[in-house]
Formats: C-alpha cells, sequence, structure tokens
C-alpha cells in the first residue's frame, strides 16, 4: 500500500501568492504577519512570497483565480475577515469567497487555500487572529505548504503550476 501526505516542506523553487481583504484590515495584517511567520519559519523566504491586498473579501476569488491561472505561483494563500453585522451582508460576502475561492482552485488545479475567518463578533476574530485561538494566517500557510508538497508527490510532481497553465491554455483553445 502507498500512502501520500505532504510534509511541511517547500519544494526549492515555490512560490506563494497571499491575496488580503483589506475590510477589517486590524484583523487581517494580523493574519498576514501570521501566514509570513509561518512561511519564514519553513525556509520559504521573503522574496518568494507576493502579497496581493483586495478592498474586501468579496474580490479575494477574482484575484486568486488570476494569479493561480497565471503559473507563475504554486499556491495562492486567501486571508480576509467576514464579521457578522446587524444585516445579511454578511453572509452573502462569506459564501460567495468562500465558494469562489474553492472555484479558483478547481479551475486551475493550483491550492488556493481558504484563510477567511468567518466570525458572529470581533472578538472571535481576534481570538483566531493570534489572541486565543492560535492564527488562522499561520494555519492557512501550513496547508499552502503541505498541498504544494503533496502535489509535488503526484505523478507528473513539481511544479503543480505548470499543468495548471497547461488545462487552462487548453480549455482556453476549445472556446
Ligand atoms: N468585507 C470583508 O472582508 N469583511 C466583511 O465583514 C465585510 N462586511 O461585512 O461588509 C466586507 N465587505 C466588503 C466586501 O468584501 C466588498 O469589498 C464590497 O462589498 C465591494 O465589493
Amino acid at each position: 500500500m502507498n500512502t501520500y501526505q505532504g510534509k511541511l516542506i517547500a519544494p526549492k523553487g515555490a512560490k506563494f501568492a497571499i491575496v488580503v481583504g483589506r475590510f477589517n484590515e486590524f484583523v487581517t495584517s494580523k493574519l498576514l504577519g501570521g501566514a509570513m511567520d509561518a512561511l519564514n519559519r519553513h525556509h520559504v523566504e521573503d522574496a518568494c512570497v507576493d502579497v496581493y491586498w483586495s478592498p474586501g473579501s468579496f474580490e479575494i476569488p477574482l484575484l486568486a483565480q488570476k494569479l493561480a491561472a497565471g503559473g507563475q505561483y504554486s499556491a495562492v494563500i486567501c486571508l480576509g475577515a467576514v464579521i457578522r453585522g446587524g444585516t445579511d451582508h454578511y453572509r452573502y460576502i462569506a459564501s460567495e469567497v468562500a465558494k469562489g475561492v474553492a472555484m479558483a482552485a478547481m479551475s486551475t488545479g493550483v491550492p488556493c487555500i481558504f484563510g477567511v475567518l468567518t466570525c458572529d463578533t470581533v472578538e472571535q476574530a481576534v481570538d483566531r487572529a493570534g489572541a486565543k485561538s492560535g492564527n488562522k494566517g499561520a494555519d492557512a500557510a501550513l496547508s499552502a505548504i503541505e498541498m504544494v508538497n503533496l502535489l509535488g508527490q503526484l505523478p507528473g510532481g513539481f511544479p503543480a503550476s505548470t499543468s495548471a497553465k497547461s488545462s487552462v491554455r487548453s480549455s482556453a483553445k476549445k472556446n
């Protein structure tokens, strides 16, 4: 029996994009700090990371999709903070960003990691951004490294983004 599992080792030459929403920046900047810290601790240097700020979480999927399809990045780490307000607005944003990030990954073959907090209160968001409940930005960065490593073990190996690029090209040809 063969069992495959990603190690927390980024393959040499792996490049990461981080897309981070500016809305609730007091939380998302902490997620970004946690993600960078986790990447650095796992020997991913700053030069191998590009950070893109979107206005809010709703805009994250489009950026993630474009970056993943571009073929430059091994993974896209998506960070945001959606916090329930007095209306339903929160619910629409939360469901669109979750669906959109999943679609970006599925349509390109590049891991797009969901590090977007969806919280009832500001306190919950702060807790998950480095206070009581860890740092979900750091967790997202570790998931990204693990996925890049795991995809590298699949037939075809690393870089995973090469196959994504060719699948995007071939679907573009059909249209
Ligand atoms: N964006 C967030 O990232 N978090 C929120 O909690 C939020 N709320 O609640 O409004 C939010 N709104 C902005 C949204 O993401 C878009 O930027 C905006 O609607 C423009 O498209």
